[in-house]
């Protein structure tokens, strides 16, 4: 019995599932959590000292891989000088400029401490700024784990949502509809049958929680008119693609504006660090200037701003790491497509820049509908192959992918090896 186990036995005591967060305790690939103690670039470390090439990265804040110096070292001068003073800062300031110099569409921005608590505030301020109550969300999308977005599609597609979790009540559930992914036909009926009640529509640009799913052509451009027609506010759920598509995020890539951008992951830099902004007149809704109430005790903490900004400023100063990770992503996803097609396999891979997911399903996988055809028992036993190459995947189908600019090309051979290796055993 290695050390992790032995964790988590103690941790299974003392912490529901043994984890703080669910997927994290290898239940959906059938195999026990490896216990991390440290992380350098693309490499992380376990309880027993296995190394592991990673492409988790804390699940997209490791942009530009683990215990970057430069983090490193803004996090240790910031901890110097204090660590939390529940006050205005400097830091705070320099974060929403940077934010706001690198996206049009935000005028203000606030600073919150997960990407939970930044969509929640989102929908307040959609619903405070309409003054209507129901908000639309897609199917296979996630946006953390507030009430509101806990719903699934009810039973008639156009109506109230149902719970998708013990203790979010049906009165919660009724103001949020579920549409298809990439369906703006059934969206546009959605905003029809609840003439001037939709508050908001909700997506995240690229899905990257139920593996990875784009847009289709047209998807996004179409909810933003959606939105138009229906004076519905338009929320980009950036909180994997903010920051990690390019600087301007999703937003720009598909040049499409949002009303609402929400932010997480990298912007903390690995810190607890969620944001959300929009343009002034919808920010100025928001205490203290405004009606809309939302608070945080740690929201802008220092140290989890001199994090978050080393990386954003190392982002902007260093615009090449973008064609970097294209450059990685294109040989390792370029590589395991070409396996598929060569082998013939029944699998899909979607991916867009340094984010992507190979889909045990034939493809094409664009929509939730396809997504949950995959054949999770089989990603299981990838999974687990794959952990015994020393490769550190996503330990669940429905997840992502993320390269960092710390893997090298002798990371993406060994990947592309252990990958090769499984293919032809399948
Ligand atoms: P957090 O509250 O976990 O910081 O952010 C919630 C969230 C919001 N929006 C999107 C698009 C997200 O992907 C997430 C969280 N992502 C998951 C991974 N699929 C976090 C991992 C976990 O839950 O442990």
């Amino acid at each position: 019995m290695g050390l992790s186990e032995v964790l988590f036995d103690k941790a299974k005591n003392v912490m529901p599932g043994g984890v703080n967060s669910p997927v994290r305790a290898f239940t959906a690939v059938g195999a026990s959590p490896r216990f991390i103690i440290s992380a350098d670039g693309a490499v992380i470390t376990d309880a027993d000292g296995n190394r592991y090439i990673d492409y988790v990265g804390s699940w997209g804040p490791m942009i530009l891989g683990h215990n970057h110096p430069l983090i490193r070292e803004a996090v240790i001068q910031a901890a110097e000088r204090g660590l939390s003073f529940g006050a205005a800062t400097v830091a705070e300031v320099t974060m929403a400029e940077l934010i706001c110099s690198l996206f049009p569409t935000i005028d203000m921005v606030r600073m919150v401490n997960s990407g939970t608590e930044a969509v929640m505030s989102a929908i307040r301020v959609a619903r405070g700024a309409t003054g209507r109550d129901k908000i639309i969300k897609f199917e296979g999308c996630y946006h953390g784990h507030c009430d509101a977005m806990l719903v699934s599609a009810g039973s008639g597609l156009m109506t109230a949502g149902v719970s998708a979790s013990a203790g979010v009540t049906e009165g919660t559930a009724k103001d949020t509809l579920t549409a298809p992914y990439n369906d703006l036909e059934t969206t546009a009926k959605m905003l029809e049958v609840n003439k001037d009640q939709i508050a908001a529509v909700i997506v995240e640009p690229v899905a990257a929680n139920m593996g990875v799913v784009l847009p289709k052509q047209g998807f996004l451009k179409g909810l933003r008119a959606l939105c138009d027609t229906h004076g519905a506010l338009l929320i980009f759920d950036e909180v994997i693609t903010g920051f990690r598509l390019g600087l301007g995020g999703a937003q720009e890539r598909f040049g499409v504006h949002p009303d609402l951008t929400v932010f997480g992951k990298i912007i903390g830099g690995g810190l607890p660090v969620g944001a959300y902004g929009g343009r002034r007149e919808l920010m100025e809704q928001v205490a203290p200037l405004g009606k809309v109430y939302q608070a945080g005790t740690l929201s802008g903490n220092p140290v989890a701003m001199a994090a978050g900004i080393a990386q954003l400023t190392y982002l902007k100063e260093h615009p090449e790491v973008y064609a970097h990770l294209d450059t990685l992503a294109e040989k390792l996803f370029g590589g395991m497509r070409k396996l598929i097609d060569d082998l013939k396999l029944p699998c899909a891979l979607n991916h867009i820049g340094s984010l992507g997911c190979l889909f045990f399903t034939p493809g094409p996988v664009d929509k939730f509908q396809h997504a949950k055809q995959a054949d999770t028992e089989a990603y299981a036993r990838y999974f687990k192959h794959m952990l015994g190459r020393d490769i550190y995947l996503a330990p669940a189908q429905f997840e992502a992918m993320f390269i960092s600019a710390a893997h090298t090309l002798e990371h993406i051979d060994a990947t592309l090896d252990a990958v090769e290796n499984y293919f032809k055993r399948m």
